[in-house]
């Protein structure tokens, strides 16, 4: 993947997620999502990608941002549809570009019915649990991933 600016990272929030840093802060920390993108944003920076945001309660929307973005792969922290989407998991699986899942929260260790994820098996990683430090850590493995994938071809 290019160095350049124009690798352009689409990094997805799912609904809910405009609530960051107001409400449970004990289960999703302080920052907010303009928190979240700014860090993002620096560390995109850092590895030389452009990314945008995309935030959506509707699992429609997100859907149509899937189908119609030009990244070359994804940061996705679809927030409940995680569990429940069949749509958005066919969108991701549609487009046919990398993405890793991301979660604030250790899914795993919190109620049964958020331990399945519909995305994880197509996702090139997953990472949970990490707070902010999530998406910091999927954009650094999904930049490494293609890569190292440009470099094999
Ligand atoms: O841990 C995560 O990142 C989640 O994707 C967050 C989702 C939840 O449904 C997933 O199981 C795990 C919920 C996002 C809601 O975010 C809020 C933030 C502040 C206050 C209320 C909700």
């Amino acid at each position: 993947m290019a160095r350049e600016p124009e690798a352009l990272i689409g990094v997805i929030h799912g609904p809910n997620l405009n609530l960051l840093g107001r409400r449970e802060p004990e289960v999703y920390g302080r920052s907010t999502l303009a928190d979240v993108n700014a860090a993002v944003s620096a560390l995109a920076q850092e590895l030389g990608v452009a990314v945008d945001f995309f935030q959506s309660n509707t699992e429609g929307a997100l859907i149509d941002h899937v189908q119609g973005s030009a990244a070359v792969g994804f940061v996705v922290n679809a927030g409940g549809y995680t569990h429940t989407s069949v749509a958005l998991r066919d969108a991701l699986v549609a487009v046919a570009r990398p993405y890793v899942e991301v979660h604030l929260s250790n899914i795993h260790g919190r109620e049964s019915y958020r331990h399945r994820s519909l995305l994880a098996d197509r996702a090139v990683g997953v990472v949970v649990g990490f707070g902010v430090d999530s998406y910091l850590l999927g954009l650094r493995g999904l930049v490494r991933y293609l890569r190292e994938r440009e470099d094999r071809t």
